[in-house]
């Protein structure tokens, strides 16, 4: 089915789409690569401020873009009052901190969970900077992923490793606001390939249901070992009032950091699906970010390819007919509850989503009217001698 005009969309899928809001990550828009290669491109942000001008444009073409993330040490600024001004003035706002711990030479054997109690404290202190600037900024989150693991066994004590990530992550929490939250994301690997530290859902589930109520859980859609079920992870962690947030990105083997929706639409489907069933869908408890790196294409366009992704198929994901389903479930009428569900899949909102966005004043088509904006040649021509921001910076 073809939905042609904003009408065939229900009011109330409407309105559920006016609402959304998807979290940029300020290191999507600056050089990113493999271990093989960074390839540089022409007007790529030299610092922080214009990755947040770049995040802005984002916003402009969509109206669905309306924060950005930053990685500290990456995006540190001698005066967060300043970026914070500055993404004012340009209709955003700053969003959740990402700490990282996981580029100076003293964390190789591991930050939050290292044996050296000097290393731990220093890891602890990178986050207590980071809450310093979560002031400034006017942020409430703070994200923590962690590069700890090892990779031979017996390298390192499990057990022991876990007490005091416990620890470390207590320490941090006891300085939260209270209005701010502790994000821990997990992921199976890399750049540990024996163990990792925080490896799952679970382990992430366990370690801050121990800290307290303001401790909660991101799911990085790459994390997860291949045919993994990440909805019913989504499922589960609404349903015990722990998923704080989405990285959202694809992946084809590892952690590709793909576009999302450009691997596998129909698990993008499916884990909006299980958003939207447990309440999370535009609730400030969840928030909505991407974790992308553009290696090959254009970073703005892929960023705004990404959004958009992500609203048609929340698009398709509210047209989903849960009373029918409910039916054809406790009926036990499987193969008519699964056409339902890949009904509502097969939906094409992309006319009425162009129309819809044209009655708000955005433009119909954002990718095309970014790729006539001018703004990639003022921003090429402006930026002459920029350097890498993030990887390898
Ligand atoms: C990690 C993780 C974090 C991100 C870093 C750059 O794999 O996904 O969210 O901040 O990469
Ligand atoms: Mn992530």
């Amino acid at each position: 089915m073809t939905l042609t005009d904003a009408g065939s969309l229900p009011a109330e899928v409407l309105a559920q789409l006016e609402r959304q809001a998807i979290e940029l990550p300020s290191w999507a828009f600056g050089n990113s690569g493999t271990r093989f290669k960074v390839f540089t491109t022409a007007g790529t942000p030299r610092t922080p401020f214009e990755k947040v001008s770049d995040a802005a444009q984002v916003n402009r073409m969509t109206g669905l873009a309306p924060s950005v993330a930053l990685h500290i040490p990456w995006d540190l600024v001698d005066d967060f009052g300043a970026l914070r001004e500055h993404a004012e003035s340009e209709g955003v706002r700053l969003g959740t901190i990402n700490s990282n711990t996981f580029q100076d030479d003293v964390y190789k054997f591991g930050s939050l969970t290292h044996v050296d109690r000097a290393v731990r404290q220093q890891a602890i202190d990178h986050h207590y900077r980071c809450l310093e600037v979560m002031a400034a900024t006017g942020s409430r989150d703070l994200k923590i992923w962690l590069a700890d693991g090892s990779n031979y066994p017996g390298q390192a004590d499990l057990r022991g490793r876990q007490d005091r990530l416990a620890e470390s992550l207590q320490a941090i929490y006891d300085r939260l606001a209270p209005h701010q939250r502790l994000v821990l994301e997990y992921k199976f690997f890399e750049p540990a390939f024996y163990h990792t530290d925080v490896p799952d859902w679970g382990t992430a589930y366990a370690q801050v249901t121990a800290l307290g109520e303001q401790a909660v859980v991101c799911l990085d859609t790459g994390h997860h070992a291949p045919g993994t079920n990440i909805e019913f992870i989504v499922m589960q962690l609404l349903r015990l009032s722990r998923l704080g947030s989405f990285d959202f990105n694809s992946r084809f083997y590892a952690d590709d950091d793909l576009i999302v929706g450009a691997a596998d639409p129909y698990q993008l489907f499916r884990i909006l699906v299980e958003v939207i069933r447990g309440g999370g869908f535009n609730s400030p408890d969840v928030a909505f970010m991407l974790d992308q790196c553009h290696n090959v294409e254009n970073k703005i366009l892929g960023q705004i390819r990404s959004v958009l992704n992500v609203q048609e198929m929340s698009g398709r994901a509210l047209l989903l007919d849960r009373e029918a389903l409910a039916a054809a479930e406790a009926e036990g009428d499987v193969l008519t509850a699964n056409e339902i569900f890949v009904d509502a899949f097969q939906t094409d909102v992309r006319p009425a989503l162009a129309q819809w966005r044209e009655s708000r004043g955005l433009p119909a088509d954002p990718m095309r009217a970014q790729r006539e904006s001018g703004y990639q040649s003022t921003i090429e021509a402006a930026r002459v001698g920029g350097t890498q921001a993030g990887w390898g910076a």
